[in-house]
C-alpha cells in the first residue's frame, strides 16, 4: 500500500530558509508522502555556494535604491546543483503565471522539480535564464518564495498517484474540482438547536448525491461564479 510502482517525485528546494521549508515538509501530508516513498525532498541553500567568508548572498543594487539584490553566482551555482537534464526549474515569482489545479496537475507529472525561492528585493535578472518558468500563488505581497514553493509543493504531491487515501482521491475526481465543496456535518445531528438536513440520514445514498450535486452547483452560483463558467476544458 505504501510503495509506488514508478520512482517518487523529487522536488529540491533552493532556499535561504531549509528550516522553514524542512519544518512544514515534516508535517501532514507531505510527511506521509515522504515516508511512504511517494516524494523525495531536499534543500539546498545558496548560502553553502558564497565565496564570501561570513557567506553573504546579497549586495545591494546598481542603480541605487533600498533593499538588497541577491547575487546571481551563489543561486546559480546551488540551482546547478539542484538539476540534473530530467530537472523542471521553477522560479517562485510574482513575475510568474498563477498557479492553479491545471498547472498543479501538470507539474505532478514531472520526474523532479526545482523550486527556486527568491527574498529580499529579487535575484539579479541575469539569473533568469536559469528558470525553465516563473509561478507566483497570486496577487498579495509576500516576503518570499518559501511559502508560495510549500504551496506549489503541497499542491502537487496531493496529486501523485497513491499518496491520498483512496476515499480522498474518488473525490478529487468527482465534480467538486470544479464546483465548491457541498456542506458537511457531523456528530451531534441537534447541534445548539441546529439540525442537519433530514436528507443525510435517510439512508438513501442516491437521494444524498443528489442532494450534494445540487447543493454544490447553489454554493458554487453563489459564492464563486466564475467557476462556472470556466467548466469547459478543465478536465479531459
Ligand atoms: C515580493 C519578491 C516582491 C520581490 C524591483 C524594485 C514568489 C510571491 C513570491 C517578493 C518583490 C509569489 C522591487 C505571490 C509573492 C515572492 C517576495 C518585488 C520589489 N523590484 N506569489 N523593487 N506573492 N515574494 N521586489 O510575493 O518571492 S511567488
Amino acid at each position: 500500500m505504501s510503495k509506488s510502482a514508478k520512482s517518487p517525485l523529487r522536488i529540491d528546494f533552493v532556499t535561504l530558509f531549509p528550516d522553514m521549508v524542512e519544518t512544514v515538509l515534516n508535517t501532514s501530508i507531505l510527511s506521509r508522502a515522504r515516508s511512504n516513498k511517494f516524494l523525495e525532498t531536499r534543500c539546498i541553500n545558496p548560502r553553502d555556494f558564497s565565496d564570501d567568508k561570513r557567506r553573504k548572498v546579497d549586495e545591494r543594487p546598481y542603480g541605487g535604491g533600498p533593499g538588497m539584490v541577491l547575487m546571481a553566482e551563489p543561486l546559480h551555482q546551488a540551482i546547478r546543483k539542484a538539476s540534473s537534464s530530467k530537472s523542471h526549474v521553477i522560479f517562485l515569482s510574482p513575475q510568474g503565471r498563477r498557479l492553479n489545479q491545471e498547472i498543479a496537475q501538470e507539474l505532478s507529472r514531472k520526474p523532479h522539480l526545482v523550486l527556486v525561492c527568491g527574498h529580499y528585493e529579487g535575484v539579479d535578472e541575469r539569473l533568469r535564464s536559469d528558470f525553465d518558468e516563473e509561478i507566483s500563488i497570486g496577487d498579495y505581497v509576500l516576503t518570499g518564495g518559501e511559502l508560495p514553493a510549500l504551496v506549489l509543493a503541497d499542491a502537487v504531491t496531493r496529486l501523485i498517484p497513491g499518496v491520498l487515501k483512496k476515499a480522498e482521491a474518488v473525490e478529487q475526481e468527482s465534480f467538486s474540482s470544479s464546483f465548491l465543496d457541498f456542506p458537511q456535518y457531523t456528530r451531534p445531528q441537534n447541534w445548539r438547536g441546529k439540525k442537519i438536513p433530514e436528507v443525510l440520514i435517510s439512508g438513501n445514498h442516491q437521494l444524498i448525491r443528489q442532494w450534494r450535486a445540487h447543493a454544490a452547483e447553489t454554493i458554487t452560483r453563489l459564492k464563486r461564479p466564475d467557476l462556472m463558467t470556466q467548466q469547459t476544458g478543465r478536465k479531459k
